[in-house]
């Protein structure tokens, strides 16, 4: 089987033990963890072949937090070891009133200072099937987000799939690019999106028509209208029952079709980190295994939801821990 390939950058994940705010801790644990690399890693784990292309400080820092991910089977060659400084990202986990917190350390790091021309696409699309990035990749530096039009543009001349992320964050855009500028060129190239009702208005002005029976459906015909490359538009929902107690389900829209999963109840949450990168690489896996839209979908869902219970950023499953879910034993008991 071909690679999927996902470009981004790969921060150290610092929290305190427990519940401790910062303030209080004389520790911090560390992961790592990466919007677009978490998907290659999951990935991986279910058996896909993947590959990360990224940047990272050429130091023992760096080659630790590259070896992780390679240690998660993540082809990781193509990334490039130069510049000072790996992003960190520190989490204070909340509990019952109190939400978690994140704090970006990420300024000047070696991936905000990549240079385009440090990564042969044709050479990295090689042996892949699959491209995937997320918004968060071009909201780092100006030079980041052309690499990530440069690895687009190469995937469709290739013939790869395209798949994003939409994922906006407004916090991270703030080298001077409007990601209202960026976006559209990006997400104008991809066969398949991720994205809400929120970050279609945000970034593409894009609303659901007044008196919609179904705001998904109404943003995801709009959003193929303007971007007539992409296929298929996915999202989950999400509701919150407490600080510990969610329910997702997965929706999408492809083919003129809408299609949606039951709810799965992931009670208590042990980290909703990643759940997204956890719900695209079950969808990423789901198209390349089952012939039915809903079956990937369904199997995204669940991979989505079982990322809840696994500390840190990435999904550490099988896929046979996935389909038991998916088989309705969701009461935790020994496979
Ligand atoms: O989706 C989870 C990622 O966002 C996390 O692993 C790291 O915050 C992160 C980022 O910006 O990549």
């Amino acid at each position: 089987m071909k690679q999927v390939v996902t470009f981004g950058e790969i921060m150290m994940r610092l929290s305190p033990p427990l519940n401790y705010r910062l303030s209080q801790a004389s520790s911090l644990e560390i992961t790592y963890g990466g919007g677009d690399a978490n998907v290659a890693a999951a990935l991986a784990y279910l058996g896909v072949p993947a590959a990360h292309a990224g940047c990272f400080p050429d130091n023992a820092v760096g080659r630790a937090a590259a070896q992780q991910f390679q240690h998660h089977g993540v082809d990781m060659r193509h990334c490039v070891f130069q510049g000072q400084r790996l992003g960190l990202y520190f989490l204070e986990v909340g509990a019952s009133l109190r939400a978690s917190r994140i704090v970006y350390d990420r300024y000047d790091s070696a991936f905000a200072n990549l240079q385009p021309e440090w990564f042969n696409w044709d050479e990295i699309f090689s042996n892949a099937q699959l491209f995937h990035w997320t918004g968060i990749t071009p909201a780092i530096s100006a030079t980041a987000a052309q690499a990530t039009q440069e690895a687009i543009a190469a995937a469709r001349r290739l013939g790869l799939t395209v798949s994003a992320d939409v994922n906006y964050r407004r916090n991270l855009w703030q080298y001077g690019q409007r990601a209202q500028d960026v976006m559209p060129d990006l997400v104008a190239g991809c066969d398949l999106v991720v994205c809400t009702e929120g970050d279609a208005e945000d970034l593409f002005g894009i609303k659901a028509e007044a008196g919609a029976e179904n705001s998904f459906v109404s943003m995801s015909q709009q959003l193929i209208r303007r971007f007539p490359q992409i296929q298929q538009v996915i999202a989950t929902r999400r509701e919150t029952q407490s600080a510990s107690h969610e329910r997702i389900k997965g929706i999408a829209f492809s083919g003129g079709q809408y299609h949606e999963t039951e709810f799965f109840d992931i009670n208590p949450v042990v980290d909703r980190i990643g759940g997204g990168d956890s719900f695209i690489s079950g969808f990423i896996y789901g198209q390349l295994t089952y012939p039915t839209l809903q079956e990937a979908l369904t199997f995204a869902t669940a991979a989505s939801a079982l990322k809840h219970t696994i500390h840190g950023d990435i999904n550490l499953v099988t896929a046979a821990e996935v389909e038991h879910i998916v088989a309705g034993n969701t009461s935790g008991r020994l496979l």
